[in-house]
């Protein structure tokens, strides 16, 4: 571990909060164990091990029944301990990976048969490299092709720029964390308004109301980051995931109870209906299609 990155919670609370049944936990990774799943030698950060037994375990000890895996930048595009969670899983994960142009069809189905399910663009300058906006195309243009959908990771001052590059990617697309808006500005931002223009413009884009901890001003129990999660869910309630983002990689400040994440829920989507929608029938539809709404 780098010293400074803190490791996970080693004992998260029970939740007071009742997830529904079937409910999927949309943003969260495997890291290592670094023994046998070497991290990237390009990486920005050295996380802790947080290998898929503990991930199965927290998933069970929240009430969870699935898990949407994504790969983090400090494993860059080796995806093999992504892999190696999703084969253990009993179909109750899918994946995210991060692939380059470079990736034959054969990889990448190896991968669509592993569970993976979408890819994620990483634009953040504290992870990564950049990475040509084309190539992102290219690849976005070959796993569309496969059914798969495109996740990105950007912060909201980033948005403007970006958004003629994800007006031109096809199918779903996943936005990361919010889009990362700045919390100090405040909900009614024009900043955060931006956000919400693009997503009520583009029916096919979908946002993770998660990583309140990350976002944080105030610190726990994030009362500044509610409003902005509670924003979406209300006016995109059927576009909405949720995620813990365990094991909270590069989190310096705290670290954060689980548990307690997932009793913010309530605050973030209060109706049951909305509590359905993101939990369940949104993550359901988009990495589980084939489990029709009667068996959820
Ligand atoms: C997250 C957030 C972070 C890290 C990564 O790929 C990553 O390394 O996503 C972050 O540092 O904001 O989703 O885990």
């Amino acid at each position: 571990m780098t010293p400074g990155y803190l490791p996970f919670h080693p004992d998260p609370k029970a939740p007071e909060f009742e997830v529904p049944a079937g409910a999927v936990d949309a943003h969260c990774h495997v890291f290592g164990p670094a023994g046998r799943f070497p991290f990237a030698p390009e990486r920005k950060y050295t996380p802790v091990d947080a290998p898929k037994e503990r991930l199965f375990a927290l998933r069970d000890h929240l009430g969870f029944e699935r898990n949407v895996i994504v790969q983090a930048s400090c494993h860059g595009r080796d995806n093999r301990a992504l892999v190696d969670a999703l084969l253990a899983a009993d179909d109750r994960a899918r994946g995210v990976a991060i692939v380059d142009a470079e990736a034959s069809d054969g990889e990448l189905a190896d991968l669509g048969a592993a569970g993976v399910r979408a890819v994620r663009f990483n634009f953040l300058r504290r992870l990564v490299d950049a990475t040509p906006r084309e190539v992102f195309h290219g690849i976005a243009e070959r796993v569309t092709a496969l059914g798969w959908h495109v996740v990105v990771y950007f912060e909201a001052a980033d948005l403007p720029d970006l958004i003629p590059f994800l007006e031109a990617l096809p199918g779903t697309v996943v936005v990361d964390h919010m889009g990362r808006p700045d919390i100090a500005m405040g909900v009614e931002s024009a900043q955060f308004r931006t956000f919400l223009d693009f997503m009520t413009d583009h029916l096919n884009v979908w946002v993770k109301v998660s990583c309140l901890e990350r976002l944080t001003v105030a610190g726990p129990p994030y009362d500044d980051v509610v409003p902005f999660a509670r924003t979406l869910v209300e006016r995109f309630a059927d576009r909405v995931l949720w995620g813990t983002d365990w094991p909270h990689p590069n989190m310096r400040s705290h670290m954060p109870d689980d548990g307690q994440l997932v009793d913010l829920i309530a605050l973030i989507a209060p109706g049951e209906a909305e509590q359905r929608a993101l939990l369940v029938d949104n993550p359901t539809r988009l990495y589980w299609p084939d489990v029709r709404e009667t068996e959820r």
